[in-house]
């Protein structure tokens, strides 16, 4: 399947995973990577030479191209984008903000450019600052999110772009990635699906919470505090939306998530964690290798193209 975003990133097949914080590391990236999509470091806020280090362990495990996710609510992002010219990283994609002023320095040094937007005038005003291509995230997405289903928003950002347009958020199967085609998208991004892969580091409970959960299983927390964050319902979530509809302050709230998406990752606290993740969650029901993943859904998805 060769589109413009392949053509633009060197990979065999028009996939791309998600950036995600704890998850988004270098087993999983050189995995999606080796398998011919494009793997993402997410550098989240991890310390910048952590994010180093991890550049480096998938420079050992593949010379295929992979990227790193510039999140950019954290406060080391400067030195995050400096880190991935240093490195020679071959493209970025960035989350949670506007990456405009770093887009000169990462334009000269040859880096491709991929920011992730939630609405058409982010679009329009990246592309006139010379971003590459933009991932187009709806809001069935897990973690932070817009306001605007992938549906909507894929063909309106398409439509005002000459730039391609990676689709996001919902999408795990061959059908998705078909209608995201269908809707105007050269590649499509995935977060969900990896995070329930074979080489996704994740804990088990993560991996089971996921794939018992229904359709109706993620909940948006967040919204009165302007981040607004999809997750799956569990005991955290209930108390932060009953706080958070008693008005609650950003400190309160805030006491309920430090550092709950590292204990749902890493320690398996899908009690009290943040499990972050899509609507899509419903259909997922297994844990396949990442090659399994990218080779199902683009075989499945080419055949739905071609009828
Ligand atoms: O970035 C994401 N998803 C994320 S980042 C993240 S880490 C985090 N953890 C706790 C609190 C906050 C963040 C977890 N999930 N997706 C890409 C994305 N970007 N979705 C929406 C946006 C976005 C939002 C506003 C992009 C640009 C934007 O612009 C606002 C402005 O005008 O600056």
């Amino acid at each position: 399947m060769k589109t413009r975003i392949t053509e633009l990133l060197g990979i065999e097949y028009p996939v791309i995973q998600g950036g995600m914080a704890w998850v988004g590391e270098y087993h999983l990236a050189s995995a999606v990577s080796a398998a011919g999509g494009l793997g993402i470091i997410g550098a989240a806020s991890a310390p910048p030479e952590i994010v180093r280090e991890q550049i480096r362990e998938v420079k050992k495990r593949t010379d295929k191209p992979f990227a790193v996710n510039v999140m950019l609510m954290n406060p080391n992002a400067d030195e995050v984008a400096k880190i991935v010219i240093e490195e020679g990283v071959k493209a970025v994609t960035t989350g949670a903000g506007n990456p405009a002023k770093y887009i000169p320095a990462w334009k000269e040094a040859g880096v491709r450019v991929i920011p992730v937007v939630a609405s058409v005038a982010m679009a329009v005003m990246l592309e006139r600052t010379g971003a590459d291509a933009v991932v187009a995230e709806g809001m069935e997405s897990g973690g932070h999110i817009g306001q605007t289903t992938t549906f909507s928003l894929v063909p309106q950002v398409a439509d005002a772009l000459k730039i391609p347009v990676v689709a996001a958020g919902g999408i795990a199967d061959g059908r998705g990635m078909a209608a995201a085609f269908m809707l105007g998208a050269e590649a499509v991004q995935m977060g969900t699906r990896f995070v329930a892969s074979k080489e996704s580091i994740v804990h088990d409970n993560y991996k089971e919470k996921l794939i018992k959960a229904s359709d109706i299983d993620s909940v948006v927390t967040g919204t009165s505090t302007g981040h607004p964050i999809r997750v799956l319902r569990n005991k955290m979530t209930k108390e932060y939306l009953k706080k958070e509809a008693e008005g609650a302050t950003l400190e309160e709230l805030e006491q309920l998530t430090l550092g709950s998406l590292r204990n749902a990752v890493m320690d398996g606290d899908v009690v009290n964690g943040s499990v972050m993740a899509g609507q899509i969650s419903g259909l997922i029901k297994d844990v396949p290798s990442c090659e399994e993943i990218i080779r199902t859904i683009t075989a499945d998805a080419e055949k739905l193209l071609k009828i």
